[in-house]
């Protein structure tokens, strides 16, 4: 008994210890998700198909919803830099592809996505973000199947667009120090 007496009291040392540590270190923060699986595998919460990729061996997921969502770690409000790759699912006479990034529950800029790949950029407010889990959602104007729209494809996922990865950098450098 008083083994584990003991067990249980260093058990609960432990825990402490570590809770302490949590405390003290900085809260980890999500920089870059390259949608493959040994990156973004816990990231991905909704709205996406699996990892893929391109014949130059660059990884992607598609989001097949009108929405996709992700999830990433902050250490707290601050303005961030979000930067994505991305092209979007097309045919001979879509309509206009775009995406409208939130953070959490704050509407970002709609960005019209041109055709092909492209790096898109654009700024989130700091209020946005929280220390700890925030949602990054991926809103489209739509998302379709290329057996609906392309002769001869086979492809019943509704896709919206592919994303080869997302990048979220501070912005603003320091907070101002005290004279
Ligand atoms: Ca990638």
């Amino acid at each position: 008994m008083k083994r584990r007496g003991s067990f249980l009291q260093a058990s609960a040392l432990l825990a402490l210890a570590l809770a302490g540590a949590a405390c003290s270190r900085p809260a980890p923060q999500t920089r870059f998700l390259n949608f493959d699986a040994e990156s973004s595998s816990g990231a991905l919460l909704s709205g996406w198909s699996s990892f893929e990729k391109t014949p130059e061996g660059d990884t992607f997921a598609w989001a097949q919803a009108r929405e996709a969502t992700l999830s990433v770690s902050a250490d707290g409000p601050a303005d961030r830099l979000l930067r994505f790759r991305t092209w979007s699912f097309g045919w001979e006479g879509a309509p206009p592809q775009t995406v409208t990034p939130w953070v959490n529950d704050v509407r970002l800029e709609t960005i019209r996505l041109a055709g092909g790949t492209r790096v898109y950029s654009t700024t989130s407010p700091g209020p946005a973000w929280k220390r700890g889990g925030n949602v990054l959602k991926f809103e489209f104007a739509w998302a379709e199947a290329p057996k609906d729209r392309i002769p001869g494809g086979g492809d019943a996922r509704t896709l919206s667009a592919a994303f080869d990865w997302v990048e979220i950098l501070p912005v603003g450098g320091e907070p101002p120090r005290r004279p």
